[in-house]
């Protein structure tokens, strides 16, 4: 594996910073495409407060000249505009003060801080939490338009929607090799919506849900797909587990926060089919093969099989409530209800950013691992040899 990334910061301390190595170097990299997706993954309907305070701009430290990437480590810093209103709790130096530390004792359920303060032998959830916390995807995203600018050097592209809310579930696509224009449009139409939802009736309706749901004091959860296409066949392994490409999109889906469950193409719902109905039939048009179905996700035997990747990630209603659920308060063991908190009431359209930046991350890994080279021109290079390879067959 040729990309390493580490993520820090807390949510209300005073930034969260991505460290991304193994870039090759000679990439072109736009501030405004890291900006660009920093803003995707503020919006969508049914953020909280917290997301009128910030606007997530990258700071660029290292690894970074004219725009153009050095070879060495980037390192890529947000920064949190509410640590203003947090010096006094968040200080890296000074201790937290009195009322203002702001404890969080009585644990909700579903999110890090009963486990957490466990993990840590504390009465106060306060410093699991500020790590845990969502507000380190934006670390992950930043990190993502590089890996996405990698990609698209490559010609390879790809984009995050939301697939339901709730129980609002958008029109289904096939992902099909050779309908790459159609995706395309499905971006645009994605970008266009107030929920990341490429389906404009189903957009509609999971606004009102969300609505509806804030209105009963509860939250949300979906799932969200990514689909990329342009992907040359071959990357990932067939040799070892941990190299396989769909334990590796696992990792990195599963891992964002809230995300309880990932499939790859037909995922769980293969399970219920028989053989014939589920494996993709192989053709070949005289120039390569072709598969006129993709419930593979583009991805067999643990590589890509040429067909565009399709995954999807399923994410938990945000356990903040205003109507909490029962807890007990982590000190006197007495029953209380959680602790209410500022919150978004859904974050899926935000999950669908921060899961294509999490693919990005993962295809642009497998990419460098079998093109390998130390600059953009080698890998490029290497890449037109592969694909003449290919054509050749
Ligand atoms: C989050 C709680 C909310 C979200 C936050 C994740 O923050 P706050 O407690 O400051 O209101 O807004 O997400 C972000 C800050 C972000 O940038 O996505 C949580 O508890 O995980």
């Amino acid at each position: 594996m040729r990309l390493r990334l580490a993520t820090a910061g807390e949510s209300h301390g005073p930034g969260v910073v991505a460290v991304l190595d193994g870039v090759p170097h000679g990439l072109r990299v736009e501030r405004e495409a890291i900006d660009r997706d920093l803003r995707r993954r503020q919006g969508g309907y049914g953020r909280g407060g917290r997301m009128k305070i910030e606007h997530d701009e990258v700071e660029v430290l290292a690894g970074l000249r004219g725009g153009v990437t050095l070879g060495s480590p980037l390192a890529l810093l947000v920064r949190n505009r509410d640590f203003d209103n947090w010096r006094d709790v968040m200080d890296p130096f000074a201790p937290p003060t009195g009322e203002r530390a702001k404890a969080i004792t009585r644990p909700r359920p579903g999110h890090v801080d009963l486990a957490g303060a466990l993990k840590l032998g504390l009465g106060d959830a306060r410093d699991a939490l500020e790590r845990s916390s969502a507000r380190s995807t934006a670390a992950r995203v930043a990190a993502g338009a590089v890996c996405k600018a990698l990609l698209a050097a490559c010609r390879i592209e790809l984009f995050g929607h939301v697939a339901s809310i709730g129980d609002v579930f958008a029109m289904q696509h096939d992902f099909v090799d050779g309908k790459e224009a159609d995706f395309a449009a499905l971006r645009e139409t994605t970008e266009a919506s107030e929920v990341r939802c490429a389906d404009p009736s189903a957009s509609q309706q999971m606004v009102d849900a969300v609505k509806q749901a804030q209105r009963d004091g509860d939250s949300l959860g979906g799932v969200v797909e990514v689909v990329a296409w342009g992907v040359p066949p071959g990357l990932g392994s067939h040799a070892e587990w941990s190299e396989r490409l769909d334990g590796r999109l696992a990792l990195a889906l599963m891992s964002i926060q809230a995300i309880k469950g990932v499939e790859v193409g037909a995922g769980f719902a293969a399970a219920h089919k028989r053989g014939s109905q589920v494996h993709d039939p192989i053709g070949h048009d005289g120039r390569r093969f072709v598969r006129p179905t993709n419930r593979a996700g583009g991805i067999e035997g643990g590589l890509t099989n040429g067909a565009p990747v399709v995954a999807r990630a399923a994410m938990k209603p945000i356990p903040t409530l205003a109507r909490p659920l029962p807890s007990v308060d982590l000190v006197s063991k007495q029953p209380f209800d959680a602790q209410k908190e500022r919150t978004d009431s859904c974050a899926v359209p935000a999950a669908a950013v921060v899961a294509e930046a999490a693919v990005a991350f993962v295809l642009a890994d497998a990419l460098l691992d079998k093109m390998g080279g130390d600059t953009m021109r080698e890998v490029l290079d290497r890449l037109a040899a592969y694909e003449a390879q290919l054509a050749a067959r």
